[in-house]
């Protein structure tokens, strides 16, 4: 058996746990799936177990962190799996996402075929939180109480494009930088903000309206990004690439080219435009002279193929 998953980028980011067991957010958070990157994981019968991820079988803790996710849906190991990701691997392009929801409606799918839809996705929390958006295609919100769910989102009039600063491996786990922010005085306010900034998102796509999800996207980004910067344990996301190309976007933006920026756990740049701007989108990102690849929205979350 086979399973395909899509990334998916936040527009409204995820940045906390109010809960670990079970994983559960401090805000809602909204995203895209996309059809840029994605995970593939390939289910085989028989033992012993193994798991091997683009091409390396895993050992240690990475083996035993896998393990561990797997137990919570099977005691049986007779299988073994293979999980190839078609983009880069932990360098902030959601590679985890696309990996654990392929993983986890995999397992679905040949142990628990009737596990409900909350208990799936309170699962795969525990293997990434914004895994679980990568369940489902299109706009996709994950709310404080953990519901997964799609919202109304007009898939063909956007395109994103990632643009390739950096794709090595982060240098710290969004995990552990969370968890720094969130000792951070201003953390609460950010919650505050981002939680009011989901609903006004969701007004947004409700209403087709690009320049207000564009501009709330930016916001919880920035104020995302503020906080890793704040954090002193280690060095912010950003880098002085990343901003003098936001600097770039906006520029382009106020001179009439509407594209609006976020960026992850690492500094690779995210931009949503419209796609009757793909050509003028297109000559921009040209001029940057970095490698960028152009994504539709997808339409499906993780499935068979
Ligand atoms: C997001 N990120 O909403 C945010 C924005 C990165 C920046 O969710 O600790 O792998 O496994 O639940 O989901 C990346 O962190 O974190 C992430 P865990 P996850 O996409």
């Amino acid at each position: 058996m086979k399973i395909k998953a899509p990334i998916n980028i936040a527009l409204i980011k995820y940045w906390g746990k109010a809960s670990t067991d079970p994983v559960l957010p401090t805000a809602p958070s909204i995203s895209l799936s996309l059809d840029a990157f994605h995970t593939v994981t390939t289910f085989h019968r028989g033992g012993p177990f193994s798991f091997t991820l683009n091409g390396a079988r895993l050992s240690g803790e990475d083996a035993a962190t896998i393990e561990r996710f797997i137990e919570r849906f099977t005691a049986d190991k007779a299988f073994h799996i293979s999980s190839l990701n078609s983009g880069p691997t932990a360098a902030g392009l959601a590679s985890s996402a696309s990996g654990y929801a392929a993983l986890s409606w995999g397992l679905k799918k040949w142990f628990q075929d009737d596990l409900s839809w909350d208990a799936l996705t309170r699962l795969t929390a525990y293997g990434s939180g914004s895994a679980v958006r990568s369940l489902l295609g299109g706009a996709v919100k994950w709310e404080t109480d953990g519901t997964v769910t799609a919202l109304p989102f007009n898939r063909a009039r956007y395109r994103m494009a990632i643009l390739l600063l950096d794709t090595q491996k982060k240098a710290i786990s969004s995990r552990d930088k969370m968890a720094e922010s969130m000792k951070l005085p201003v953390y609460s306010r950010f919650v505050q903000r981002n939680a009011v900034r989901a609903l006004k998102m969701e007004q947004a796509m409700y209403a087709d309206a690009f320049e207000r999800i564009g501009t709330l996207m930016e916001e919880s980004t920035l104020d995302m990004h503020a906080l890793t910067a704040l954090d002193t344990h280690s060095k912010p996301y950003l880098t002085s690439t990343s901003l003098a190309l936001w600097h770039r976007i906006i520029a382009l933006r106020q001179a009439g080219l509407k594209m609006y920026v976020t960026a992850d756990a690492g500094p690779n740049l995210k931009i949503l435009f419209e796609t009757a701007a793909l050509d003028d989108v297109e000559t921009a990102l040209k001029s940057f002279n970095v490698p960028y690849i152009c994504s539709t929205v997808a339409a499906k979350g993780a499935h068979e193929v």
